[in-house]
C-alpha cells in the first residue's frame, strides 16, 4: 500500500476479530504478554467496520493440545498428532468456563457471528478458518464468500497462532488479506514470531497499522 494512503472499510470489507477471551487475557490460563493491549484498537478498529466477526477457542476437556493430555508432557513442548507436530499448551478455553468467554472490556454489539473453533478433541484449530489436520473446514470462507465480502482485515490473540493462521487461511482462500498489528500481540514460543513473519510476507498478507485505516 502506497504511503499515506488510507483505508476507508466500506461494504466488502469485514474484520475479524480473533480469540480476545479471557484465557488469553492478564491473568488467563495461556495469558499473553501483554494482550489486554489490544482491546481499545480493536474496540476502535471494530467502530469503523460494518461487518464484524468473532473467533473463539472452544475446546472440550482432555482436549489433544492440552499438555495435561499426554502422559508425561509440560505446556510449550511439541508433540506429534496424527496430523503432524503439535505444540502443547496449558488447559484453556475449555467449552463453557469463563476462561472462554470473550472478554467483556471488547464493546463490539454489531459483531455478525461468533465462529468457534477447536471443538473437535483430537484435533487443534488456530485458524477459524480451517482446522490443523488442514482438512476439516469450519465453514467460514463459504460465510464470508456467500456475503459477498472481498477484503479481510485480522486483529486480536495471539498474533503468531491464531491471527497469523486466520490470515493466511483467508488469504488462501482468495480475500486480500490485512493483518492489523497494533491491535494484535504475539506469544512468542520457540522462534514462533519470526516464523509468521516469515508466513505472512509469503503468503502476500498485507501487515498494517490502525493508523492506516480511516476514521478510526
Ligand atoms: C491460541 C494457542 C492455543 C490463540 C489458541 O488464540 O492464538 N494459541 N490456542
Ligand atoms: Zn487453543
Amino acid at each position: 500500500m502506497a504511503e499515506g494512503t488510507t483505508i476507508k472499510p466500506g461494504d466488502t470489507d469485514i474484520l475479524i476479530v480473533v480469540d480476545v477471551q479471557n484465557d488469553f487475557l492478564p491473568g488467563g490460563a495461556l495469558a499473553v504478554p501483554d494482550g489486554d493491549a489490544v482491546i481499545e484498537p480493536v474496540n476502535r478498529l471494530a467502530g469503523a467496520f460494518r461487518h464484524v466477526v468473532l473467533t473463539q477457542d472452544w475446546h472440550p476437556q482432555g482436549h489433544a493440545s492440552f499438555a495435561s493430555t499426554h502422559p508425561a508432557k509440560q505446556p510449550f513442548e511439541m508433540t506429534e498428532l496424527h496430523y503432524g507436530p503439535q505444540v502443547l499448551w496449558p488447559d484453556h478455553c475449555v467449552q463453557g468456563t469463563p476462561g472462554a468467554e470473550i472478554s467483556r472490556d471488547l464493546d463490539i454489539p454489531h459483531a455478525q457471528l461468533v465462529i468457534r473453533k477447536g471443538y473437535n478433541a483430537g484435533i487443534d484449530s488456530y485458524s477459524g478458518f480451517k482446522e490443523a489436520d488442514r482438512r476439516t473446514s469450519t465453514g467460514l470462507a463459504g460465510y464470508l464468500k456467500e456475503r459477498g465480502f472481498r477484503r479481510v482485515f485480522c486483529a486480536g490473540l495471539a498474533l503468531d497462532f491464531c491471527v497469523a493462521w486466520t490470515a493466511l487461511d483467508a488469504a488462501e482462500a482468495g480475500f486480500e488479506t490485512y493483518l492489523i498489528e497494533d491491535a494484535s500481540r504475539p506469544i512468542d514460543t520457540d522462534g514462533s514470531l519470526e516464523k509468521t513473519r516469515w508466513d505472512l510476507e509469503a503468503a502476500g498478507v498485507r501487515v498494517i497499522t490502525s493508523e492506516q485505516i480511516a476514521d478510526i
